[in-house]
């Protein structure tokens, strides 16, 4: 079923790439899938390409642009089924990083669910990650990385947050193409999420766990 949306990805044929996602909407199928099995996939192929010298820079930033109108498409179809009041997140990308396309996939998620999400952008700074959760009160903090090289600066935020008294509660979410739990678990993150729909459950179940602590 996402063979089609895979190749046209990874040919970086976008009008091909935007006909099969909007059949794929038409066919009902559900927009989580789509980004899951389809547009990752497709990704991971453009990613080996330019691994392995058949595709240069100009093509992945073509790829973030044929993928940005696909997001696009995709978005407004991210239902919960369930929107409550649920906090603010703060979100951005970490520290010599510009990956942002998974993140605002995972902000439009989150949004759609009821959470109010603070998005402070990509190439964040430790600092600005301290301030943005300190100033906007936020109940959860969220950090992407799509570079093995930029995946210590999380530890170094959650470090700062953790030596700041007035902060050291907040919870930390943390995804992005090269993480994994034994990672998150091992820099002291709350919780791991894969994809949008894990970054959901997630979100909500630490929202959860915090109103339950207040409550006691
Ligand atoms: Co870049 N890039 N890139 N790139 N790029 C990768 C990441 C790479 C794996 C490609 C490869 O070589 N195979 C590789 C990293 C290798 C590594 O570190 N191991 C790479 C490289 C090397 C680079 C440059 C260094 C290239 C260069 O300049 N020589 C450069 C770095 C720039 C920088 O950041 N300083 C660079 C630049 C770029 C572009 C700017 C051109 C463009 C990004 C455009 C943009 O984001 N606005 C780009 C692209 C498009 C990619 C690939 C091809 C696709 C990324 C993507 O958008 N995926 C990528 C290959 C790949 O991922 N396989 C690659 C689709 C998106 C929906 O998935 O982002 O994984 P993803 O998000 C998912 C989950 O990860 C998760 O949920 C999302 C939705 O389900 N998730 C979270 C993400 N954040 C989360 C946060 C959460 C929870 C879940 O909680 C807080």
């Amino acid at each position: 079923m996402f063979s089609k949306i895979i190749r046209a990805l990874s040919d970086l044929d976008k009008e091909k790439a935007i006909r099969e996602i909007e059949n794929l909407i038409g066919d009902g199928v559900d927009p989580f899938e789509i980004i899951q099995n389809g547009i990752m996939p497709g990704m991971d192929l453009v990613g080996e390409r330019f691994e392995t010298g058949h595709y240069f820079l100009p093509d992945l930033i073509r790829a973030g642009h044929i993928v940005d109108a696909c997001s696009a498409l995709v978005k407004p179809l991210l239902k919960s089924g369930r929107s409550d009041e649920m906090g603010t997140i703060v979100m951005g990308t970490v520290a010599g990083d510009i990956h942002d396309l998974g993140k605002n996939i995972v902000i439009s998620t989150l949004e759609s669910a009821g959470f109010k999400v603070v998005d402070i952008g990509v190439d964040v700074p430790v600092e600005r990650f301290v301030e943005a959760v300190r100033t906007e009160g936020a109940v959860l903090l969220g950090m992407s990385a799509l570079l093995t090289v930029t995946m210590v600066e999380m530890e170094k935020v959650i470090s700062a947050l953790r030596n700041d008294s007035g902060l050291k509660h907040i919870k930390v979410m943390v995804g992005g193409a090269p993480l994994d739990q034994k990672y998150a678990d091992a820099i002291g993150a709350d919780a791991y999420a894969k994809d949008a729909r894990q970054a959901l459950i997630k979100a909500r179940e630490l929202a959860d766990m915090l109103l339950k602590k207040n409550a006691s």
